[in-house]
């Protein structure tokens, strides 16, 4: 088998020894570390979230894939640097004011780290000033967490906070969580919303090829 099915392979199962052994099989063989990225890593990782939405996968396999991911891309990254990759985009997320749950935001957060972005938490309770400030320091993606029905409507004041700073045409904002629905995403004036950690790394992926962003 091929090298990078192997890895492909060994994201899918969790397995981080293999891979990072792999990795280092595939770097001897002068095959180039974004091509180990997208092909073992990338698109294991992709698998895993198809898996996870056909309901083959559950969210501690899927954590398993995503943490064997993150150990293998920090092995790779001081190669993937020396090749000149740059990250797929900055995102900074956090869970909405007034909200404490961090499970599917680090859920988040973690999927899409794996996934070649370089991430920013800010982690629970964030106030509206964090994620301007986030977008002044060049965060690409704006990703807000809201676990209940009251702290919900704090999206709004977010991206009214954005707007009032004029930096609204600068971000692209995503939004998620239980209670959170497509309609409610549109109603708020968000760009993009998605159900669960693999669906908010490919639709992040479709918002960035869309809306040309300037930092
Ligand atoms: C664990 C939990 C807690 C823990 C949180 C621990 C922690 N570190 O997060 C604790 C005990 C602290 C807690 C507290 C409270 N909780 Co609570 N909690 C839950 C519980 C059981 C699970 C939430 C969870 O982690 N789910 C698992 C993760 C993986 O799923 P997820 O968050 O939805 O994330 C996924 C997607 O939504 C999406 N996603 C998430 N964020 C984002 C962001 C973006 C940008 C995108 C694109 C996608 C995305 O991807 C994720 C991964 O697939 C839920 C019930 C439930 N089953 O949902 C209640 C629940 C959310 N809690 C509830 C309540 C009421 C509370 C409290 C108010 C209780 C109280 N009276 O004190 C407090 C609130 C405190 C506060 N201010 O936040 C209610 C909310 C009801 C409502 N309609 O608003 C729920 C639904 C329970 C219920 N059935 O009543 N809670």
């Amino acid at each position: 088998m091929d090298i990078l099915d192997e890895i492909y392979d060994a994201v899918i199962d969790g397995k981080t020894d293999i891979v990072i052994s792999k990795i280092k099989e595939a770097l001897e063989n002068n095959i180039q570390p974004d091509i180990i990225m997208k092909e073992g890593l990338i698109s294991g990782l992709d698998e895993v979230g198809r898996l996870y939405e056909e309901g083959k996968f559950f969210v501690p396999e899927m954590l398993i894939a995503a943490r064997t991911t993150q150990a293998a891309l920090k092995d790779l990254r001081p190669h993937l640097v020396k090749q000149g990759v740059k990250p797929a985009g900055k995102i900074a997320i956090g869970t909405i004011q007034g909200d404490l749950h961090d499970i599917g935001k680090s859920i988040v957060a973690m999927m899409f780290e794996s996934s070649g972005f370089e991430v920013v938490d800010l982690g629970v309770d964030v106030q509206p000033e964090k994620f301007i400030s986030a977008i002044n320091d060049g965060a690409q993606i704006i990703a807000l967490s809201a676990l209940l029905t009251t702290t919900m409507t704090n999206i709004r004041t977010t991206i009214e906070s954005i707007e009032k700073a004029k930096l609204r045409d600068r971000v692209i904002i995503m939004v998620g969580g239980a209670p959170v629905t497509e309609e409610f995403s549109i109603e708020v004036g968000a760009d993009g919303f998605a159900q669960d950690a693999p669906s908010a790394v490919r639709k992040a992926r479709e918002l960035m090829g869309a809306k040309n962003i300037s930092t």
